[in-house]
């Protein structure tokens, strides 16, 4: 699902300003349910009304690739000014440079959002995705029925069992799972949700307490790649190859 609405009154596409999105994998039998709640969600999402909502539906050939779902633990943070010195001292353990931190700051921190991810090399943190305003979109993925009991539990026991969390985990997870990663920084641009975190093979998926200010729009997600990345397949993954996160056990 992608809602957007026009900025000025122009009808040029380069005015459409980003609202939300989503995306599944679904059973045939789950799509009228599943299509009903991506429209409720684009209808009254926190960052404004859209004029324009798309749902697209396509039929997925490949059996999904199985990938673990990351261990979940939450950092100590006070202040989006903590964050950010957590955020360098974090990235720069994973042997991201100074410079690809930098970089990866200023697009989180710009306006407007883009709607997908962008790619920054760990060492020239030179950008990557082909097309800056779009960024990379992470699509078909789910998380496997028989794991969402136990991810309940263990979610619930920290009360993080809400679909935000649920469904940013299972992106991270699905990104991680990737050799060519090395880690993910992501801020929500929802205005009022102001945990972030980052998520790496080694580290799991850290939340971020007080990553921002609430009211503040800005957001988005870093993908750091390792340098010598082919980005076209890479993006095919990111894209295109269904995934579906597990707990563990087969
Ligand atoms: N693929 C790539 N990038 C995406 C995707 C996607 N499927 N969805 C969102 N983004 C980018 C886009 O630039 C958005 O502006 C940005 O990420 C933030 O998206 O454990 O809600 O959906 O409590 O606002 C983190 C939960 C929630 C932390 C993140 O992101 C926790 C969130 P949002
Ligand atoms: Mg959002």
């Amino acid at each position: 699902m992608r809602a957007s609405k026009r900025a000025g009154r122009k009808r040029a596409p380069a005015n459409e300003v980003h609202v939300s999105g989503a995306e599944g994998l679904y059973e045939e039998s789950e799509l009228s349910p599943a299509v009903r709640r991506y429209l409720q969600r684009a209808l009254q999402h926190p960052r404004g009304k859209p004029d324009k909502v798309v749902i697209t539906i396509e039929e997925v050939g490949d059996r999904p690739l199985r990938v673990p779902l990351l261990p979940v633990s939450t950092a100590s943070c006070g202040s989006p000014n903590e964050a950010r010195s957590l955020i360098v001292q974090m990235l720069r353990s994973l042997g991201i440079t100074k410079k690809a931190v930098t970089n990866a700051l200023r697009v989180v921190t710009a306006q407007p959002v883009m709607r997908g991810a962008a790619l920054v090399r760990i060492r020239s943190g030179a950008r990557a995705e082909p097309d800056r305003q779009r960024g990379v979109r992470v699509s078909r993925l789910g998380i496997e029925k028989s794991s969402l009991p136990l991810l309940g539990r263990r979610l619930a026991s920290a009360r993080l069992n809400t679909s935000i969390v649920r469904e940013a985990l299972t992106l991270a997870s699905k990104v991680a799972a990737h050799p060519d990663i090395v880690a993910e920084l992501c801020i929500s641009d929802d205005p009022g949700y102001t945990t972030g975190y980052i998520a790496s093979k080694q580290g799991g998926y850290v939340r971020i307490p007080h990553i921002k200010e609430p009211g503040d729009l800005r957001g988005g997600r870093i993908f750091f790649i390792r340098e010598d990345t082919a980005i076209a397949p890479l993006i095919a993954y990111l894209e295109t190859a269904p995934v579906i996160v597990c707990t563990g056990k087969k």
